[in-house]
């Protein structure tokens, strides 16, 4: 992985390929910056010009920005539209509602494609199907479904009647589910009996039973459950119903719902470094700008693209870059039920060979990972595949080391293929600092520039802004349509959070440290600078896992920190105090294992730590807070040169040294 003192030191420069520019949607630079020239003079013309050329209007709006009350900003309000029609009636309309919508290849290997006039009527009727139930716009709605069409036709049901969808990962605890359940409100579960994913069946509908039975969500009247696996599950009679039955009568048609261009168009919760994690709500119309204008620029979709986002919809880059995006643009786009190592670690390649796909888009941690299977195993490597069809790569979720960046480009994209490395965030809704692919010169590991209305800059911790070159703090200074728009139920935490008052409550605080390079003026990203960790690409609060740990019965205190991995970009470690005496050797061993297990009931899978350590105490100052520099220090298994002085208890960091 790259360290700070290599950031932005990388020399090497991959130009737009001429034959990628010649018909990209904004083509050389001079076109960037045309459009960059465009927003800084006229910021609500530009915007008010891009929102009438792509999205279709009910009702247009009159004004494009109101900033009255910041940072509560309100795009396009006067407008009306609704985001399903947009991503689907409109594509009726224009000649192409015979087109593949979705290729959906599953977790064993079927493959069946639809068109956006059957993903039309699917929408439709289950948009019909939800009314059905009383079902209403404002009304709050969970997805807790596997990859599946029917888990994007959820979502659009969802937009179409002006319900409030809430996406959980499949991969999160009945408890997780709870609460998020009860955050937002929720009067209905969208769910399947099972999800099948590396050749195993998962269970999902029991999980929502769990979740259920768990209290506090009274505010559930129904659970619709698609039928993947057909495996057995429990019915609730009143409460639970299967998708089939509850469309199978529905009318193929319905009158999409009218919404405010701000209307919610989703709730998505993500970690935070305090606290629970935060339902970050999104709009309707800013929003799907966003996507769609994205979708155009930094993918440079064009109507025979075979595109393919590698992501789950239980995630932000599943909302924006599956489920809305390339909807919204008409795309044809491949969406996979299962993992990238399942049969092989060969499958990507093998599923670019066969859909002959254009454009693919993973995370880093999957091209590191998939680099040491390939590196094992010959028969699985990428050169074995035909990967000819492809012309465009990208990568989202964490910084991409300039190796992993190196095989990507040489390996998957034959030298030919621009990679826009793309960094944003579920807050952001969509792109924020990417390559142009027809325009932009790569540099391995940076996310380039700005993209044209999107006013980054870095400034200290003062909010000043710092000269090209030196390290500091990532902020936005003018609001965009695709922002976050509130954390839900919480005005106080989005205003603390994302717009502090130590920057004059103005600059929208992204969370990640990156510096600017002094000639090119690129940014690269050098991480979260709260205590969020990046595990795999996913956002994980260290005080979640920190209260899930403390919750145990046996644990009296824990302190959770990042450990630098080399596939999974960061690993969890944790230092545990627990109410009895340290233990040692296979006590050890057996008590870190069940503790592990707990916070994979607690949160989900993925917050498992890696690693914990048993201590008497955990380090300290004399004012009792955990000095977590320390524990990085410990957790990467470096020697601690820093000044201890300020240590109560020094002697503790020789036990903590070691993991058990
Ligand atoms: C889309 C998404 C957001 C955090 C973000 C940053 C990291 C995302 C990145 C990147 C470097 C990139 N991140 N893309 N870091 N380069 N291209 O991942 O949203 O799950 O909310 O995570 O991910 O740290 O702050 P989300």
């Amino acid at each position: 992985m790259a360290n700070i003192e290599t950031f932005g030191q990388e020399t090497r420069i991959f130009p737009a390929p001429a034959e990628f520019s010649k018909t990209a949607a904004i083509s050389g630079m001079d076109a960037y910056r045309a459009l960059v020239a465009e927003a800084e003079q006229d910021y609500e013309g530009f915007w008010g010009r891009l929102a009438r050329e792509n999205l279709q209007w009910h009702k247009p709006f009159t004004k494009v920005l109101d900033e009255s009350n910041a940072p509560f900003y309100k795009w396009f309000d006067d407008g009306k539209l609704n985001v399903s029609y947009n991503c689907l009636d409109v594509h009726l309309q224009n000649g192409n509602a015979d087109k593949v919508a979705v290729i959906f290849e599953t977790d064993s290997g079927d493959v069946s494609k639809i068109t956006y006039r059957e993903l039309h009527k699917k929408v439709c009727q289950f948009a019909n199907g939800l009314k059905s139930l009383g079902i209403k716009k404002g009304d709050r709605v969970v997805i807790y479904m596997p990859m599946s069409v029917e888990g994007v036709v959820a979502m659009q049901a969802c937009a179409r009647i002006g319900a409030t969808h809430s996406v959980v990962f499949g991969g999160f605890s009945a408890k997780s589910l709870q609460e998020r359940i009860i955050d937002a409100g929720a009067v209905a579960v969208l769910t399947a009996d099972e999800q099948a994913r590396g050749g195993k069946r998962l269970p999902l509908k029991s999980i929502v039973d769990e979740a259920l039975a768990l209290g506090g969500c009274d505010s559930i009247k129904n659970v619709v459950v698609y039928q993947r696996t057909g495996g057995a599950i429990n019915f609730v009679a009143g409460r639970d119903l299967w998708l089939h039955e509850l469309v199978a009568a529905q009318a193929e048609t319905c009158e999409p719902e009218w919404v405010d261009a701000e209307h919610p168009l989703f709730i998505l919760y993500t970690s935070g470094s305090t606290g629970t994690p935060k339902g970050v709500q999104h709009s309707s119309g800013g929003y799907l700008l966003w996507a769609a204008l994205t979708m155009k620029w930094v993918f440079d979709i064009k109507p025979d693209d075979v595109y393919w986002c590698t992501a789950d919809i239980g995630w932000i880059t599943g909302h924006t870059y599956i489920a809305y995006g390339p909807t919204a643009v008409g795309a044809t786009q491949i969406i996979f039920e299962g993992v990238p190592t399942f049969p092989n670690a060969g499958r990507f390649w093998d599923m670019i060979q066969k859909h002959k796909a254009t454009i693919f888009y993973t995370a880093p941690t999957a091209i590191r990972s998939l680099i040491k299977a390939a590196d094992a195993d010959k028969n699985i490597h990428p050169s074995q595949y035909d990967l000819s069809s492809l012309r465009l790569l990208g990568t989202v979720g964490e910084p991409i080391n300039p190796e992993a960046w190196m095989w990507y480009h040489k390996h998957i994209g034959g030298e030919r293929c621009p990679i826009v490395d793309t960094f944003w965030q579920t807050e952001t809704g969509g792109h924020m600092i990417s390559p142009l692919p027809g325009a932009t010169p790569l540099v391995p590991g940076s996310c380039t520039l700005p993209l044209p209305g999107i006013q980054a800059v870095i400034v200290d911790e003062a909010g000043h802004e710092l000269p090209d070159g030196h390290g500091g703090i990532l902020v936005v200074k003018r609001p965009w349509p695709s922002m976050i728009r509130a954390i839900w139920n919480n005005p106080e935490r989005f205003k603390s959070a994302y717009f502090p008052p130590e920057f004059g409550g103005k600059l929208y605080l992204a969370g990640d440290g990156a510096i600017r390079n002094k000639d090119t003026g690129y940014f690269t990203i050098t991480g979260r600078i709260d205590d969020v960790l990046n595990v795999s690409g996913h956002r994980m609060g260290t005080m979640e896992i920190e209260s899930a740990l403390v919750a145990h019965p046996m644990v009296a205190e824990a302190a959770v920190v990042g450990k630098p991995d080399d596939t999974t970009g960061e690993a969890i470690c944790a230092f545990v105090v627990l109410k009895r005496s340290r233990p040692t050797g296979d006590e050890a061993k057996q008590i870190a294992k069940e503790l592990r297990d707990w916070v994979a009931k607690e949160i989900g899978p993925i917050a498992k730590p890696r690693e914990i350590r048993f201590g008497d105490n955990l380090p300290k100052t004399r004012s009792g807070k955990i000095m977590r520099r320390l524990l990085r220090v410990l957790a990467k298994g470096e020697e601690i040169t820093q000044d201890v002085s300020t240590l109560e208890n020094p002697a503790i960091l020789e036990q903590l040294k070691e993991a058990q």
